[in-house]
């Protein structure tokens, strides 16, 4: 049975980027026009006042800095509060596509693999620009590869996911190369008009090409992938929304989550994933030189690393971007790997995993070569 490995990684990191400061300066302006506007409602108890966010709650309660996205003006307009990005005619590339063949040309100049020779493209991301033609195809069409594409969405868990699916065709033998691109444009389904959600996301996009038996990178000795349904996370937006009765723009169309259930079932439904996952591996913690978690929360990676290790990970044992980047949701371990895993040594192993809407966890055990 070939043995799938991922020669190729690329990152595409938008440069806009947006402080914690200015991201709070823009949200309490609106605000405080909101509560102005609304005073007398307020004062009679009818609409809620809008509390003001703060940078130092949003350091200290997820470990997020900033964030890169498409287009800052219009998500720090506190009349607008969403990314100014205009239409495109059906003839243009699209933006998720474009952002896409951005990380896809380093992945495959890495792995040194000719678009020509690719088997399969996965298009794997939290929410698609349109429904169809999927994206994957016209991510095919722009690179003139053969083969076929499609696209997949399992929240966060979308590449690991595709990872599983690449790697099982590849060991069956049906493909010998995949392309998998992670496009996550989260600015665009971000309510940054509420304090409990504004500062999470950023927008990325991460590709990541696996070939059948090759010489160099990293051997994909298993993958495990778990799902337990949740409405902690949730987005209500879909194709039936003009048929229910109720047509304008709910708060529901866009992300919601009850973030503090989240990060306590999530928790330990990972650790256990995990946990589980290196056994079936015969892989013990201690044969992990790296962890690439899935980066939405500073605390909540410390707390899994302390778990599925035994022990305080040491410096650079569990790299986090999350920083600098927020949760880029699908992308955010896959970035931690592509940028933190150049001094794996041949022999050396490590993990990566992702979590979050559905809830989903996905996690997969690489080798260097
Ligand atoms: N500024 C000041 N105060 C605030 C702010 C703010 N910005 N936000 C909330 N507060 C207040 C709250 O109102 C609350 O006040 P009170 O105590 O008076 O009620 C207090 O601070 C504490 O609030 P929380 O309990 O909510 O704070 P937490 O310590 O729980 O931190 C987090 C909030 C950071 C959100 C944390 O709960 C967390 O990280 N949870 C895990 C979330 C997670 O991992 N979610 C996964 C989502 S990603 C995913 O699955 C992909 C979805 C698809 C992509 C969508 C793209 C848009």
């Amino acid at each position: 049975m070939p043995t799938p490995v991922i020669t190729g990684k690329g990152v595409f990191t938008p440069e806009d980027v947006i402080t914690n400061d200015e991201l709070v300066a823009s949200f309490n302006a609106y605000a405080t026009a909101f509560n102005e506007a609304h005073a007398a409602e307020i004062a009679a108890g009818e609409v809620a006042g809008k509390p003001m966010s703060s940078a130092a709650f949003i350091t200290q309660a997820s470990g997020i800095e900033r964030r890169h996205v498409m287009e800052k003006s219009g998500v720090l307009d506190p009349t607008r509060m969403a990314p100014r990005l205009p239409g495109r005619a059906d003839e243009e590339p699209s933006l998720m596509a474009e952002i896409a063949l951005k990380a896809a040309r380093p992945a495959l100049e890495e792995a040194g693999l000719a678009p020509e020779n690719l088997g399969a493209i996965l298009c794997a991301a939290s929410n698609m620009e349109r429904p169809y033609p999927a994206m994957a195809v016209e991510i095919q069409a722009l690179l003139g590869a053969p083969g076929f594409a499609f696209d997949m969405n399992v929240a966060c868990s979308s590449a690991t996911f595709a990872i599983q699916v690449a790697a099982d065709m590849i060991r069956a033998g049906s493909i010998t190369s995949a392309l998998i691109v992670s496009p996550e444009i989260t600015s665009g389904h971000l309510e940054w008009r509420d304090r409990d959600c504004h500062f999470i996301f950023g927008d990325v996009c991460t590709a990541l090409v696996i070939e059948a038996d090759a010489e160099r990178g990293f051997a994909i000795r298993s993958t495990k992938a778990a799902t337990q349904f949740s409405n902690n996370i949730r987005n209500n937006n879909g194709f039936l929304r003009r048929a229910h009765d109720q047509m304008d723009d709910r708060r529901d169309m866009q992300f919601m989550q009850n973030g503090r259930k989240v990060f306590k079932e999530v928790l330990p439904l990972v650790s256990a994933h995990i946990e589980a996952h290196l056994a079936e591996d015969g892989t013990t913690p201690d044969q992990l030189r790296r962890l690439w978690l899935h980066q939405a929360n500073k605390s909540m990676n410390d707390y899994i690393g302390r778990k599925v290790l035994g022990r305080e990970p040491e410096a650079g044992e569990q790299p986090n971007i999350l920083q600098d980047y927020a949760n880029t949701s699908s992308a955010g371990s896959i970035i931690a790997f592509a940028q933190h895993s150049d001094d794996i040594a041949p022999g050396e192993r490590g993990l990566i995993c992702s979590f979050g809407a559905g809830y989903s966890v996905g996690s997969v055990v690489v080798e260097r070569i």
